[in-house]
């Protein structure tokens, strides 16, 4: 399903399950709503971008509670919020006799994270997060990576058992990759290394990841049988910093993307932090069963409903959705989430339906 699709679609069940459950409460806003879809309605009616947004001022302190309530509902009404740009696609690639072969390219691209608002995003192939690798244990992978940004840099397979010299720390196992150059990475991937792994920059990384430098590397089993057996595989990537202070794959809350699942299917979903902070990820509705910490199983798959995610960690997760409805999908640090103005940031949402 096409991104925009999907997004119309969410919009319009959304607009359904709020009108069910008596949410929209400005009369006729629904219909408004439907008529003028989310960009107009976020940039017009209220400022969505938090980036300070635990501050509070004089003017905060002066709201009452309609102005607070309505600022609220404008934020919740434009979910999902169309913005330009989707990352995490897969990568295609092409076959050089045996080996898998892709194309990385670093640059700084205009990246609208909420609609109306951009910021000057570190990306690879144009997009944040990055596109997602996906291969298969014992597959060979060669990776060209051109840089076009005005740093130096170099990309680290973070969770990938890679030979010492394609590990991507410049200066410890390669050099930088200057502004112009290509640098081109080539590893087998390893049996017993299938799992939810990342890419991401490795030079100034507190600054070129959380600008955008970032993004999923996902290794399958080669057996088909030990692979996870889902409805519906999620990615979700974390981030904080310049892209809107916190971000799900590279988009601030209401133009984040909804968990969109049925009753009774198990969703995967694949946390992913990029971020120098943690996200303690909670799911209302249903708990999740963790079932796999940094690629490898866990030994004994236990329940949670607020999962916590450090920095550089990956966490597989199954959720089985058995009561439809909208189901708010957040970090519960919650200035990571919501502000006097409504929710922002790291929040989205899981949409069951019956
Ligand atoms: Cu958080």
């Amino acid at each position: 399903m096409a991104s925009s699709e999907l997004s119309t679609v969410s919009r319009r069940r959304l607009m359904e399950a709020f009108g069910a459950l008596g949410v929209v409460g400005a009369a006729g806003a629904a219909t408004t709503m439907l008529a003028n879809p989310g960009p107009a309605l976020a940039s017009t009616t209220t400022d969505h971008d938090h980036s300070a947004a635990t501050t509070s001022s004089a003017a905060d302190d002066e709201m009452t509670a309609d102005e607070m309530d309505a600022m609220h509902e404008a934020g919740v009404l434009s979910f999902p919020a169309e913005t330009a740009g989707k990352g995490g696609e897969l990568l295609e690639y092409e076959m050089d006799g045996d080996v898998k072969v892709f194309n990385l390219t670093c640059s700084v691209v205009d990246w609208e994270y909420l609609p109306g608002k951009t910021v000057d995003a570190w990306a690879y192939n144009g997009v944040v997060p990055g596109p997602q690798i996906r291969v298969t244990e014992g597959d060979t992978v060669r990776i060209h990576v051109k840089n076009e940004l005005p740093q130096s840099t170099a990309v680290h397979w973070h969770g990938l058992r890679v030979p010492n010299n394609m590990d991507g720390v410049p200066f410890i196992t390669q050099p930088p990759i200057k502004p112009g150059e290509t640098f081109t990475y080539e590893f087998p991937i390893k049996e017993g290394n299938a799992g939810s792994h990342m890419y991401h920059s490795h030079h100034n990384a507190a600054d070129q990841v959380t600008r955008g430098l970032l993004g999923a590397f996902i290794v399958e089993e080669k057996d088909e049988a030990a692979r996870y057996d889902v409805d519906v595989d999620y990615t979700m990537v974390l981030n904080d910093g310049p892209i809107g202070a916190y971000s799900i794959n590279g988009k601030s809350f209401p133009a984040t993307e909804p968990v969109v699942a049925k009753v009774g299917q198990k969703v995967l979903i694949r946390f992913m932090n990029e971020g120098l902070m943690i996200h303690p990820m909670h799911l209302h509705g249903f708990p999740m069963q963790v079932v796999a910490l940094d690629g490898y199983a866990v030994p004994q798959p236990y329940w949670q409903d607020t999962v916590n995610i450090a920095p550089g960690q990956r966490v597989d997760c199954i959720a089985e959705p058995d009561e439809p409805g909208v189901w708010a999908f957040h970090c519960h640090i919650l200035n990571h989430a919501e502000s006097k103005h409504g929710m922002f940031g790291m929040v989205t949402a899981m949409v069951v339906e019956e």
